[in-house]
């Protein structure tokens, strides 16, 4: 495949010299900015990230900052996810929808203050449509994208790390909390988040001039403890059943299909509700196991049961740990049962499929 022409519109990040520095080999765009998908060999930095620790450029995941007196309005209205009881140091995975109950992005939300929240998006243009809903009902809300790249660090020895830089109170941080700490005399937001399975922070890091100094830190403190550049890794986040936004769901999708029900706790009115209710789930998100050899899954595969098309896979890659092609994909209510047997339509033919259980991690 050719490569991506570099130009002002895809974005490079405070981080873009330390993953070049590293060996990328293969970018992604999300959110019109660069996002390794390949740094050395895959498989290896899949071993290595359930064992040591690794450092994620995600600049991609765009801060946007809501502020002002209706700023808790705007987050009831994008949600349903109930938001009533967020505590000030506290994350939320949070489905946001449309009108007609589609979801439109799945952020990670963190509530800075009362009035103040940051939405770490996932790959839509989200912004838009909040400073569309804000303008069209007049709330007393500021809505930007933040001069703010996420860094994240990832893995079973992440706290190791951290507290080598961060000092040992950070252990303390527990999942979807956030706190601040001083990095050389700069306070930082720092979550124990992470699109892995294998535990981590997100580092918050505001402006360019701490960027790159922080990263040359980490690599020094964190060679004892055999650190690695790395990325999202698309074994382990199918293995965990990580959705991705424009991937394994869509602007079509409801929550519900997504396998976000346990989300859908609002008492709010909020925007597509009634649309939402009256979409009971008819196909939702599933663990599917593929047999054989499976192509790059760079499309949607039509999935069958007795020649009728019952659903599709969206992510799909073999996996050393489970020796098995794991996969996420969306199957009609008729075929969703764990121990159904499917056809999967790759490009290079048919494969055997079953559904799961559960995800694998
Ligand atoms: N971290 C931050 N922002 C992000 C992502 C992230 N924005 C983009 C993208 N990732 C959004 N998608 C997800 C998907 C899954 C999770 C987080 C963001 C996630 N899920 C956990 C799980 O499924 O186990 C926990 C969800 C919960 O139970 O609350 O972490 O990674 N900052």
């Amino acid at each position: 495949m050719a490569i991506i022409t570099p130009s002002r519109r895809v974005r490079r990040t405070p981080f873009t010299e330390g993953v070049e520095a590293a060996g990328v080999t293969s970018y992604t765009v999300y959110n019109r900015m660069l996002l390794a998908a390949q740094i050395g060999s895959f498989v290896e930095d899949y071993h290595h990230l359930k064992r040591h620790v690794q450092m994620w450029d995600v600049a991609v995941e765009r801060q946007i900052s809501i502020k002002g007196a209706d700023a808790e309005k705007l987050m009831k209205l994008i949600s349903p996810r109930d938001m009533s009881k967020m505590q000030d140091d506290q994350c939320f995975y949070l489905p946001v929808i449309g009108a007609d109950g589609g979801m439109l992005n799945d952020p990670v939300t963190m509530k800075i203050s009362p009035d103040h929240y940051w939405v770490s998006l996932a790959d839509s243009d989200f912004m838009l449509y909040l400073l569309g809903v804000a303008d069209a009902l007049s709330l007393d809300v500021e809505i930007s994208e933040a001069d703010i790249a996420p860094l994240a660090i990832q893995g079973p020895k992440s706290d190791d790390l951290m507290a080598k830089i961060f000092g040992d109170d950070i252990r303390a941080l527990t999942f979807f909390r956030h706190g601040i700490y001083s990095f050389e005399g700069r306070q930082m937001h720092i979550s124990r988040s992470g699109y892995s399975k294998q535990g981590g922070f997100e580092i918050y890091v505001e402006g360019t001039e701490y960027a790159m100094p922080l990263w040359n830190r980490m690599l020094a403190e964190g060679e004892s403890l055999n650190i690695r550049i790395g990325c999202p890794n698309l074994i382990e986040r199918v293995e965990g059943g990580l959705l991705s936004y424009g991937n394994d769901m869509r602007r079509e999708n409801t929550p519900f299909e997504a396998g976000l029900g346990k989300f859908v706790t609002s008492a709010e009115n909020y925007l597509g509700k009634a649309a939402l209710m009256a979409r009971p789930a008819q196909q939702m998100i599933r663990p599917v196991a593929i047999s054989g050899d499976i192509p790059v899954c760079d499309r949607a595969w039509p999935v069958y049961a007795d020649g009728r098309k019952v659903g599709q896979i969206t992510s799909a890659i073999f996996s050393p740990d489970f020796n098995i092609n794991v996969s996420i994909g969306m199957v009609a209510d008729s075929h969703w049962d764990a121990g159904t047997k499917l056809e999967v339509e790759t490009q290079d033919g048919m494969r055997d499929a079953e559904i799961q259980t559960q995800f694998w991690i």
